[in-house]
């Protein structure tokens, strides 16, 4: 390699690499020309600068003098590459206004019934109600045997619920193990005082199944809080101080709410609980003193305890103080609706 020879390929680079430069039109083709020609590692100036000390030792300065210069120049064709890509993109693309306001990510919500069990469970924490969990997918023992629904009630009955074929195998309901998915919070009570000895003060909030028609106050899967409360001498008085005071809490302490007689296979006298709302008076809830039969099916002496429940539909509640008028919007799933909770 002598110097001519030398000069020459470094004149040439130069030369391809201004010609090159100066036709990118994207910022791709722009980085391939610079990985090209100034690659660090595999660049065309890089094999160049290697063949450097092949020249004779009086023809060095000068080779190395020419080096730079070529150098200089492709990085100028760099930066004149760059900033033309800046002004085309600048004024051929969309323009970016500053002052805009930026795009708001959408954010999201707790479902109003969640945010309603959180708030009731707060109350009854207040009340020195513990809260406890359940299985929804539940036996015809905890479902209805323990909680003295006979065989023949039509609460059992295959078309008023949700029995589940387990392993192919055909349903018989008036088994105590045939499983169904739970048609009310009650099997919880059942649960607790199996496991627990009294004093007991429990709630369970959760979902319950029922195939029922849905209409603006009926859902066939709903939520309901079932509140347990047996200890020494429990009375109907309290059942219903604890239900008014949760009442007044949860709906406001104007509103009006009502007892009337029912009957329950589990409780014993048994009462249907309904607060007003526009001039009508809507079922919020079924409750009672626990059956004796009960306490004794779980193993409890009725002669030492006693003990009230109640269950309460959370989407009535929940509709009632944030005037839902149908609760089928609860569950519609419209951003428009639920973004207003
Ligand atoms: C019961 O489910 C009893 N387990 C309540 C109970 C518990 C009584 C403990 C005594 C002791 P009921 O079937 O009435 O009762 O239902 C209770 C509440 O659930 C109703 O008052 C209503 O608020 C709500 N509810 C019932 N069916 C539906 C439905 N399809 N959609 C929405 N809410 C409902």
């Amino acid at each position: 390699m002598n110097i001519d020879e030398f000069i020459s390929q470094l004149e040439s680079l130069a030369s391809d690499a201004e010609q090159q430069l100066a036709s990118v039109t994207d910022s791709d083709a722009l980085e391939a020309a610079r990985v090209e020609f100034m690659g660090a590692r595999n660049g065309r100036l890089k094999d160049i600068q290697k063949t450097l000390g092949q020249l004779a030792k009086e023809d060095k300065p000068q080779g190395g003098k020419k080096l730079n210069e070529a150098k200089q120049r492709i990085t100028s064709a760099i930066e004149n590459a760059t900033a033309a890509l800046e002004t085309s993109s600048a004024s051929s693309g969309p323009q970016v206004d500053p002052t805009l306001p930026g795009i708001r990510p959408h954010l999201g919500r707790v479902h109003p019934i969640t945010q309603t069990i959180e708030h009731l469970k707060e109350i009854m924490g207040k009340l020195g109600f513990a809260v406890v969990e359940g299985p929804e997918v539940e036996d015809t023992w905890h479902n209805f045997v323990a909680l003295n629904i006979p065989e023949d009630h039509p609460a059992r009955d295959p078309l008023d619920n949700f029995y589940l074929t387990v392993a192919g195998q055909q349903v018989d309901p008036s088994a105590h193990n045939a499983r169904l998915l739970r048609s009310q919070t009650s099997t919880v009570q059942i649960r607790v005082m199996e496991n627990t000895q009294p004093p007991v003060r429990i709630i369970s909030l959760g979902r319950v199944y029922r195939p029922d028609e849905a209409d603006a106050t009926h859902f066939p899967m709903f939520h309901q809080m079932e509140g347990l409360w047996i200890d020494e001498a429990v009375n109907m008085a309290q059942l219903k101080s604890v239900l008014r005071m949760f009442a007044t809490n949860y709906l406001g302490s104007n509103v009006k709410i009502r007892f009337r007689p029912s009957f329950f296979p589990f409780t014993e006298p048994s009462v249907e609980a309904d607060f007003l709302w526009n001039d009508t008076w809507v079922e919020f809830g079924g409750a009672g003193m626990v059956d004796p039969k009960v306490l004794a099916a779980v193993g409890y002496d009725p002669e030492k305890v006693s003990g009230f429940a109640f269950g309460l539909g959370v989407e009535r509640l929940c509709m009632r103080r944030h005037e839902v008028s149908d609760i089928r919007d609860l569950y519609r799933n419209d951003a428009r609706f639920l973004h207003q909770f």
